[in-house]
């Protein structure tokens, strides 16, 4: 933090560990309670959070506001700490307040918050990505997952000539138009079948199958395939809980897009640079045509790109016609986070560490679980995680749906009152990061078995 803050002494509002006090340095008042806190921005934001998963809407009760993070931990307005599973729904691989992530802000931001012009800094993260990512030969910055899957899924059409898309029921794309047709993540959690808003013209040209049902896509394309702009999918199902492809389900993507000359469109806003460097293609071995990335490539700060083939990239505005713009697009300061968590992730050892810790997680779960004779399935890849309260394996959005979500939301709360949190959603996977050590890990998992001896 500079040393001339321009609002009042901010350094003395750096909270240490367990302060409630945010190290906002704006005099903003903060509420002495999270009840407070919520009530507070009931009064000013629809539902008093700025993404409805926020609300605790499938769980119940109250979000609690958090106050600050570092490492492993969340800390809220309370005082009260949790050990993090969300990370923020997935950026902070290396944990909150990384060092070298915020040391990288703070000297950016320094240099300037936003030059809307071009810098250094765009493209070497997008040299980053590229390095790591088999296949992509272009990349281009905007602001969020989902500005990059809408972005893509345009692309797809302009480059094609083709109206039509295919997606799968549960999985999640980000809220653009065509895709709140049978959605996961919070549409799924709020439980609703599509969203009101969406032109039946626009939903009507978005097709969609069941995740790892290649039968039911092969008739898909055998009826409307020439008409197919992009099947677009999540390679790791991550917004109905974590459903991972049975073998063949990308491949046979892959190849009836190839047979019928649609675009192959993987959707890596998640699983990108998460379950392995090169993320889910690099773990499965396929490449699409088009990938989206956010998350991890912005480290907390507001960063999504979508990227692939030269000869479909090109047909991007300013190279080509299909129009796409972002006034903070490439942002500077976003892109240093990008570029140090990326480095982060490329240290000696980050990944087969990530995914021991993970799994170690995983088999500590199970054991509690078995331990007060509640069946549960985990599963893991690199940093990312699920668990499903079900006595048998979960491979498709139908099986997820018939999971008990009732002892998930008791599993929840148990956990929550000990420090410990979960996403506040069965329909969501959970996170870990480098900040996840041994220590951390072990004691997850006895919290974990008290609540579930607890929830019985
Ligand atoms: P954003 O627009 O939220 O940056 O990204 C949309 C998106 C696109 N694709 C996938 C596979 C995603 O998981 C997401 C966003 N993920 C959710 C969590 N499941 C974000 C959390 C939220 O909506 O608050």
């Amino acid at each position: 933090m500079n040393s001339t803050s321009h609002a009042g002494d901010a350094s003395s509002r750096v909270p240490g560990p367990g302060s409630p006090v945010p190290a906002s340095g704006l005099g903003c008042p903060v509420p002495a309670s999270n009840k407070e806190a919520f009530l507070a921005a009931q009064t000013v934001i629809p539902g008093g959070v700025n993404s409805p998963v926020r609300a605790f809407t499938q769980v119940g009760g109250d979000p609690f506001f958090v106050a600050r993070a570092e490492g492993a931990y969340l800390w809220d307005v309370e005082g009260k700490r949790y050990i993090d599973y969300i990370g923020s729904w997935g950026p902070m691989i290396a944990g909150h307040a990384h060092p070298k992530v915020v040391k990288a802000v703070q000297d950016t931001a320094a240099l300037g918050m936003s030059y809307g012009c071009p810098n250094t800094l765009e493209t070497d993260l997008a040299r980053e990505i590229i390095k790591l990512v088999p296949g992509l030969d272009l990349v281009r910055f905007v602001s969020s997952g989902t500005e990059a899957c809408l972005s893509a899924v345009r692309l797809a059409r302009g480059y094609t000539g083709r109206e039509r898309i295919l997606k799968f029921a549960g999985c999640y794309h980000g809220h653009g138009d065509s895709f709140l047709v049978k959605a996961g993540s919070g549409v799924l959690t709020l439980g609703l079948p599509n969203s009101p808003g969406v032109p039946k013209a626009l939903a009507d040209l978005t097709m969609t199958a069941d995740f790892n049902n290649l039968d039911q896509v092969r008739a898909i394309f055998k009826e409307v395939g020439h008409e197919i702009a992009a099947v677009i999918v999540e390679p790791i199902a991550g917004n109905m809980n974590m459903i991972t492809p049975l073998p063949g389900f990308l491949e046979g993507l892959r190849s009836l897009c190839d047979d019928y000359g649609s675009v192959f469109i993987i959707d890596e806003v998640m699983t990108g640079f998460r379950v392995a460097p090169g993320g889910a293609q690099q773990h499965y071995g396929v490449t699409p045509d088009l990938s989206t990335f956010g998350k991890v490539i912005g480290a907390g700060m507001p960063v999504g790109a979508y990227g692939g083939k030269r000869e479909i990239m090109e047909k991007i505005a300013p190279l080509g016609p299909v129009y796409q713009a972002g006034t903070l697009s490439g942002n500077p300061v976003a892109m240093a986070a990008g570029l140090a968590n990326l480095q982060l992730i490329q240290e000696p050892g980050f990944f087969e560490t990530l995914e021991a810790r993970t799994r170690q997680l995983c088999k500590g779960l199970e054991e509690g679980a078995s331990a007060a004779g509640i069946p549960l399935q985990t599963l893991s890849i690199g940093g990312m995680f699920g668990f499903f309260f079900s006595a048998t394996p979960v491979s498709t959005f139908a099986q997820a749906q018939a999971c008990d979500i009732e002892r998930f939301k008791r599993f929840f709360h148990a956990c929550l009152k000990r420090g410990l949190y979960w996403a506040p959603s069965a329909y969501e996977c959970g996170f870990t990061s480098s900040a996840h050590d041994e220590a951390i890990i072990a004691e997850t998992v006895r919290i974990a078995a008290e609540a579930f001896a607890e929830i019985g």
